[in-house]
C-alpha cells in the first residue's frame, strides 16, 4: 500500500477530528492511538471485505483454528508494517511532532492467553495471512485477560487485566453473526409425525454468542483475514429470555476471565461452559457460512478444515455430530465421516496434570445432549476395538474411563491428524503418552515442529538487527526465511561482526536503561545478558537457575576476586495464581535479587532482574537484548518451547538440555555453537524406570551443592519466609521430582564455558551470527505450509507479498 506523507497526515487530521471534535494538538496520547489505529483500520478496510468475499465466490477451502488462547500482542505497529505504512506513519507523525513510539505504548496488549501455546495460535494467525492461506481464528473475548503480575516484598499479587477499559479498535462487533448456545435442561429424543427422530429441550439456558471480528493483516499481499472472538450476552428475544434475572447471571460470567492457568487443571465448571460456549458458536457460524458455497454436506470436509489446539476445543467433535444429526438430519455414518475428516488435533504437553478429563456427572448435567453423543461415540470406539485389539488397549483408549471423560481420547479418536509440536514431543506421544492410539491409529501420527513470526520477533524488534541482514543479504530474507543462510557467508567477515557486536550493545543499552526506569537497578551492557522467559513451573526449572546465582553469590562472597565475567541475570514469569511452589520460587528469586543487587562485595559481577507482568510487549523488549537463552526443562518436560526460537533469530546463545525444540536448534546450528548440558531424555526414563534416583546423596555428596541448597535455609538469603525451606524440602526431603540436583554440577560446569566464550568477542559474535543465519527454518510460515499441505489440506489463495 503506498500513501504520501502528505496525504497521511491530512487523513490522520481529518480522522482524529471526527473522532473528538477538536483539533489533534489538544490530543492525549489515548486519543491519538485511538485515531491512529482507526485509520490504520480503514486503510485495511477494502482488503478485509475483499478476502472474505474472495474466498466465498471462488468456494476455496478455509481453515479455522480454535484455540482458547490467543496472545496477538499489540497490532498498531504490526498491521501497519504488514500493510506497508509503517515508515510514511512514523515520518508524517515526526513532522506533526508526534512521536510513533510513544503513541504505540497507550496500545492495551490482550493478555488473552496463558504462554506459548497462546503466543503459538497468533504466530499462526500471522503466517496464514502472510502465506494467502484462508485461514481464521476461532477463540473468546475474555473481558480480562491474563491477570496483572505485581510484586509485593517480593510475592506475586495478581490483579484483574482489564484490557478493555479503553475502547479497542481493531475490533468490529458483528450482531448479524450472533448465535445461540444452549446449556443445561432435559432433553429426549422424539419421533415427529414425518417419522424423524427429533431433539427435544425444555428448561435449557440459552446464552447470546456475539461475535467480535479483528483483522490479521498479511504481509504485503492484500490478504486480510479474520479472527473471531465471541462474546457470551444475555439473550434479548423475549421468547428465548424466558428466565429470571437471577437465573441469567451466570451468562455475565462465562466470558469474563480467561483461566489463568498453564497446567494445574482443576475440575471447574466454568472453564467447561468457556469451551462448550466457544466451541458451539464457533461451529454453528462455519456451518452457516458453508450454506453460502451451496454444496453438499458430504462436500464440508474438501472446504472446511477444524483444528483444535490441545484438548480444549474437542467438544469440536461432538458439536458438529449434533449439528449434523439434530439439524441436518444426516445419519451417524455419514456425520461422522464428515466430522472426522473435518477434524485435526495438536498436542501441547505431556503433563499428566494438564491432560483434561471431565467428570461424567458434569459434562451430563451441563451438555446433556452432547454426552448422549460422547457415549454414543464411545460405544461404537469400543464396539469396534474391542474384537481386534482386546480388552487392555480398548478400555485404556475408551473416552469414558472411571467416571471421566478423557478429552485426549475424544480429540485422537474424532480427529484425522494427530501431531506433537517437536520431533522428540510427537516420540515421547507415539511411545509414551498416546502409545495405545499410535497402535490403533499409526497413520493419523505426524509431528510439526513449532515456529515463530520473524515479523514481529525480528524485524519489528530488532530493526537494527534487521537492517543488517538487509545490507549484508539483501531483502529476500523476509519472504522467504530460507535466505538468511546466505547471512552465515560473514561469519569470519570482520566488519559484520563487529558491526553485530555493536548492535546487541545497543539493544542492550535500550534494555538496561529500560531496567533502571522501572526497576532502579543499574546493569551493565557490557555484562552478559542471561534470559529466561517463560511460564513460571517446576519442569521448566527456574529453580535450578536460581540455585546457580546463589551459587555464584556464594563463590564471590568467598573469593571477591573469583573469575566470573559480569553477568545480568534476567527473569520474567507469570505463576499460576493456585500454584503455590511456583510462587515461592519466584519470592526466593527475588529476595535473592535484593540480596546480590545491594551487596557492595558483588558490584557488577551478578544482577538480578526480574521483570513484573511478562508478556508480548516485555518480551519483544527482552529479546533483542539477549546474549544468553536458557531452555532448561527436564528433558522430556517441554512439548517444544517457542522463546528458544525467538532468542536464537536474535543472536542469543543456547543454554539447553536436549528438550523439545532445542534438539532441532541443535541440528540446525550445530552443538558447538550453543551450550548442552544435563540428563538427556533418555537418561530420564531410564533414572524413573530404575527407580533408584536418591536426591539427598547428591545433596550429600556434593559440597558446592551443599552449602548452595544450605543458604535457603540458614539466613542467607534475607527477607524469606519459610519459602527457601519449601525449595529445600522438594529437592532434598521429597526426592527432586524433576532432576534440579542431578543435573545441577553439569549446569554449572555449561555457564563456566559461557564466561570462557564471553571472554573472546570475536569468536561469540560469530557464534551468535551463525544462531541467527540458523533460525530460518523456525519460521512459522514454515510450519503452517506444512500444517496446510499435510493435515488441512489447503492451498495458499493469494500469490505471497508484494516488496
Ligand atoms: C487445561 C488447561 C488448564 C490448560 C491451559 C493452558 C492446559 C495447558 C495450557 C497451555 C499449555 C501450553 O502453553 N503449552 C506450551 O505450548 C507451546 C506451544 O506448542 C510449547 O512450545 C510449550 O512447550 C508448551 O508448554
Amino acid at each position: 500500500m503506498s500513501i504520501t506523507t502528505k496525504q497521511f497526515i491530512k487523513d490522520f487530521k481529518a480522522q482524529f477530528q471526527s473522532m473528538y471534535a477538536y483539533s489533534y494538538e489538544e490530543g492525549s496520547t489515548e486519543q491519538l492511538y485511538n485515531a491512529l489505529g482507526l485509520y490504520v483500520k480503514n486503510q485495511l478496510s477494502g482488503n478485509w471485505k475483499e478476502t472474505r468475499e474472495k474466498y466465498v465466490k471462488n468456494s476455496v477451502k478455509q481453515v479455522f483454528y480454535f484455540s482458547m488462547e490467543f496472545l496477538p500482542g499489540r497490532q498498531l505497529e504490526s498491521n501497519a508494517y504488514n500493510l506497508g505504512l509503517l515508515d510514511t506513519i512514523k515520518k508524517g507523525l515526526k513532522e506533526m511532532g508526534l512521536s510513533f513510539d510513544e503513541l504505540e505504548e497507550a496500545e492495551a496488549d490482550p493478555a488473552l492467553g496463558n504462554g506459548g501455546l497462546g503466543r503459538l495460535a497468533s504466530c499462526f494467525m500471522d503466517s496464514l495471512a502472510s502465506l494467502g492461506i484462508p485461514g481464521n481464528g476461532n477463540g473468546i473475548r475474555y473481558q480480562y485477560g491474563l491477570f496483572r503480575q505485581k510484586f509485593v516484598d517480593g510475592y506475586q499479587v495478581e490483579l484483574p487485566e482489564n484490557w478493555l477499559r479503553h475502547r479497542n479498535v481493531w475490533e468490529t462487533r458483528n450482531d448479524k453473526s450472533t448465535c445461540m448456545v444452549r446449556f443445561g435442561g432435559n432433553v429426549w429424543l422424539e419421533k415427529n409425525h414425518l417419522g424423524f427422530m427429533e431433539t427435544k429441550y425444555e428448561n435449557t439456558l440459552n446464552v447470546l454468542a456475539v461475535p467480535y471480528d479483528t483483522p490479521m493483516v498479511g504481509y504485503r499481499n492484500d490478504v486480510v483475514n479474520n479472527l473471531r472472538l465471541w462474546s457470551a450476552e444475555i439473550p434479548v428475544d423475549e421468547e428465548e429470555n424466558y428466565h429470571t434475572l437471577e437465573a441469567t447471571e451466570p451468562i455475565k460470567e462465562i466470558t469474563q476471565v480467561l483461566y489463568p492457568d498453564d497446567s494445574n487443571y482443576e475440575g471447574r465448571l466454568l472453564r467447561l461452559k468457556q469451551e462448550y460456549f466457544m466451541v458451539s458458536a464457533g461451529v454453528q457460524s462455519i456451518l452457516r457460512h458453508y450454506r453460502k458455497y451451496n454444496l453438499p454436506r458430504k462436500n464440508i470436509p474438501d472446504k472446511v478444515a477444524i483444528h483444535i489446539n490441545d484438548t480444549h476445543p474437542a467438544l469440536v467433535i461432538p458439536e458438529m455430530m449434533r449439528i449434523l444429526l439434530d439439524e441436518e438430519h444426516l445419519s451417524w455414518e455419514q456425520a461422522w465421516e464428515i466430522t472426522f475428516k473435518t477434524c485435526s488435533y495438536t498436542n501441547h504437553t505431556i503433563l499428566r496434570e494438564a491432560l483434561e478429563k471431565w467428570p461424567i456427572d458434569m459434562m451430563k448435567e451441563l451438555l446433556p445432549r452432547i454426552y448422549m453423543i460422547i457415549e454414543e461415540i464411545n460405544r461404537r470406539f469400543v464396539e469396534t476395538t474391542l474384537p481386534i485389539y482386546g480388552e487392555r488397549l480398548t478400555w485404556q483408549t475408551a473416552i469414558l474411563q472411571n467416571g471421566v471423560v478423557n478429552m485426549a481420547h475424544l480429540a485422537v479418536i474424532g480427529s484425522h491428524s494427530v501431531n506433537g509440536v517437536a520431533k522428540l514431543h510427537t516420540e515421547i506421544l507415539m511411545n509414551d503418552v498416546l502409545k495405545d492410539f499410535f497402535q490403533l491409529y499409526p497413520e493419523r501420527f505426524n509431528n510439526k515442529t513449532n515456529g515463530i513470526t520473524q515479523r514481529r520477533w525480528v524485524h519489528l524488534s530488532n530493526p537494527g538487527l534487521t537492517k543488517l541482514i538487509d545490507k549484508k543479504v539483501g531483502e529476500d530474507w523476509k519472504k522467504k526465511p530460507s535466505e538468511l543462510k546466505v547471512f552465515k557467508g560473514f561469519e569470519k567477515d570482520k566488519q559484520t561482526l563487529q558491526k553485530l557486536a555493536e548492535i546487541k550493545l545497543e539493544n542492550k543499552q535500550r534494555l538496561a536503561d529500560y531496567i533502571e526506569e522501572v526497576q532502579g537497578i543499574k546493569v551493565d551492557p557490557k555484562a552478559i545478558f542471561d534470559v529466561q522467559i517463560k511460564r513460571l513451573h517446576a519442569y521448566k526449572r527456574q529453580h535450578l537457575n536460581m540455585l546457580h546465582i546463589l551459587y555464584r553469590y556464594l563463590e564471590i562472597k568467598e573469593n571477591p576476586s573469583v573469575d566470573f565475567v559480569p553477568r545480568v541475570f534476567i527473569f520474567g514469569a507469570k505463576a499460576a495464581p493456585s500454584y503455590i511452589y511456583a510462587k515461592q520460587i519466584i519470592k526466593v528469586i527475588n529476595s535473592l535479587a535484593r540480596l546480590v543487587n545491594n551487596d557492595p562485595d558483588v558490584g557488577d559481577k551478578l544482577k538480578v532482574v526480574f521483570f513484573e507482568n511478562y508478556g508480548v510487549s516485555l518480551a519483544e523488549k527482552i529479546i533483542p537484548a539477549a546474549d544468553i537463552s536458557e531452555q532448561i526443562s527436564l528433558a522430556s518436560m517441554e512439548a517444544s518451547g517457542t522463546s528458544n526460537m525467538k532468542l536464537m533469530a536474535n543472536g542469543a546463545l543456547t543454554l539447553a538440555t536436549l528438550d523439545g525444540a532445542n534438539i532441532e536448534i541443535k541440528d540446525f546450528v550445530g552443538e558447538e555453537n550453543m551450550f548442552i548440558f544435563g540428563l538427556s531424555s533418555k537418561e530420564v526414563y531410564e533414572l524413573k524406570a530404575a527407580g533408584n534416583y536418591n536426591a539427598r546423596e547428591i545433596y550429600e555428596s556434593d559440597d558446592k551443592l551443599r552449602r548452595t541448597l544450605d543458604a535457603l535455609t540458614n539466613g542467607t538469603i534475607p527477607g524469606l519466609q519459610d519459602e527457601g525451606y519449601a525449595i529445600f524440602d522438594s529437592l532434598v526431603n521429597y526426592n527432586d521430582e524433576y532432576f534440579v540436583l542431578k543435573d545441577f554440577d553439569s549446569y554449572v560446569k555449561a555457564h563456566k564455558k559461557v564466561d570462557e566464550l564471553y571472554k573472546n568477542e570475536k569468536e561469540w559474535t560469530r557464534k551468535s551470527l551463525l544462531n541467527i543465519a540458523s533460525s530460518a527454518p523456525f519460521s512459522a510460515d514454515y510450519t503452517i505450509k506444512r500444517y496446510a499441505d499435510d493435515i488441512w489440506k489447503a492451498k495458499q489463495f493469494s500469490k505471497q507479498g508484494r516488496s
